[in-house]
């Protein structure tokens, strides 16, 4: 019989190349999807003949534990967030209810669904396993690089710290209830289907732009900030790995390769001829009040342990985005701004 996994954040950028992975994987796959008609469902159209949908909010405990009841799920991906983070200053409330206390409540649809409480603990066989998405920004201003499963926590924004708190109570629902829960302390990654919000994604659209004539310059916020960034599509393949041993536990994932912003904008606009310096203007609006100047993953356990490695490195990575916004950009140009609004 087929797997049957449960996706929060599926519209998003890692929740489709997660379902797409565990579809080939001969997986049965639901995503909770939340809203009244929500518009980005139609970002998962493609697979939509394969996937089945369960409504649901990590606002509302009572929908989580509805859909944890439906779907029967054998395993639980908890990619669901508010995650770009300059918003979690704006945000901060919301921004820790959905990233830090949803964690808790799907942790707490699964114990309930599945019958769990302080004197019945989940027996090893038969159990909802559960992935939570958690990320580099934990560590912050850490105090060694690279960063590894035992570098302590320093987060430097509202989301880095409802981060670790969803980290530590998965920890917790493990020690507590014996629940094969897992964090993945993933690292940047990219793709051309990244929220054209995040850096890598705002680079690559420019440059398309700008090499088309439709803009005359980029924006950008802290040049020197340095990031360890992978390709999403090998990420995923790490987050279904996790669930797959025989103990829980925690893995950080990364590529170990350090690049600037400014490194990305180089390699973004060489790919296309053009010089970025007569192009890119600085905006300290765009600056962060608390910045995490450098990230950088040593992900040995999980190479070792999982036999994880990423294919896509950070220069071909950058190549791809920019081969793909030049593709939806000159699309965007004939038809008009829907279909980059719907770019994948
Ligand atoms: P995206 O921003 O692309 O997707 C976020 C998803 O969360 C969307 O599907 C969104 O759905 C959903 N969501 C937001 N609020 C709620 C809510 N209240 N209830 C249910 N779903 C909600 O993120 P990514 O795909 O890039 O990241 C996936 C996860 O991994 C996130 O948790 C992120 O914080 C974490 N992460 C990401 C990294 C990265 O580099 N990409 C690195 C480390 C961690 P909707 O359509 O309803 O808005
Ligand atoms: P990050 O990604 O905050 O690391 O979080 P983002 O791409 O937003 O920023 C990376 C770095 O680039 C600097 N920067 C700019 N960033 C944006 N967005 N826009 C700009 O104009 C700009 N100029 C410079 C930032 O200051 C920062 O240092 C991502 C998200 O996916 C999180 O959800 C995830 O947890 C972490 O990665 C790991």
């Amino acid at each position: 019989m087929s797997k049957r996994a449960l996706i929060t954040g599926i519209t998003g950028q890692d929740g489709s190349y997660l379902a797409e992975h565990l579809l080939s994987q001969g997986y049965q796959v639901w995503g909770l999807i939340r809203g009244q008609a929500n518009p980005r469902k139609t970002r998962v159209s493609r697979l939509a003949s394969e996937l089945e949908f369960v409504d649901g909010d990590l606002m509302d405990q009572a929908s989580l534990v509805s859909a944890v009841d439906t779907v029967q799920p054998d395993e639980v991906y908890n990619l669901g967030a508010i995650s770009f983070v300059p918003m979690s200053w704006q945000q901060a409330e919301l921004v820790t209810e959905v990233n830090g206390t949803g964690v808790l409540r799907v942790l707490e649809a699964i114990r309930m669904v599945s019958g769990l409480s302080m004197s019945r603990t989940a027996s090893p066989n038969g159990q909802i396993r559960f992935y939570q998405a958690s990320s580099s920004e934990m560590f912050g201003k850490a105090a060694e690089t690279p960063q590894r499963e035992t570098t302590l926590f320093h987060p430097r924004s509202p989301y880095g710290a409802a981060k670790a708190y969803g980290h530590y109570i998965t920890r917790n629902y493990r020690e507590s209830f014996g629940m094969y829960a897992v964090s993945g302390m993933l690292f940047n990654h990219e793709s051309p289907r990244r929220g054209q919000e995040f850096v890598t994604r705002k680079i690559s659209l420019a440059v398309a732009r700008i090499k088309l004539g439709l803009q005359r310059d980029l924006a950008l916020g802290n040049l020197d900030a340095v990031r360890d960034w992978g390709y999403a599509g090998d990420y995923v393949r790490a987050m279904h790995l996790m669930l797959q041993q025989g103990e829980p536990d925690d893995y950080v994932i990364g590529t170990g390769q350090m690049h600037s912003v400014r490194d990305a904008v180089q390699i973004a606009f060489e790919h296309v001829g053009l010089d970025w310096r007569d192009k890119v203007v600085i905006d300290p609006a765009l600056v962060r009040p608390a910045e995490v100047e450098v990230l950088c993953a040593d992900s040995l356990r999980a190479r070792r342990l999982l036999d994880w490695t990423p294919e896509v490195d950070f220069p071909e990575l950058m190549r791809m985005m920019v081969d793909s916004d030049l593709e939806h950009v000159a699309r965007e140009n004939e038809y008009g701004h829907l279909l980059l609004a719907a770019n994948w």
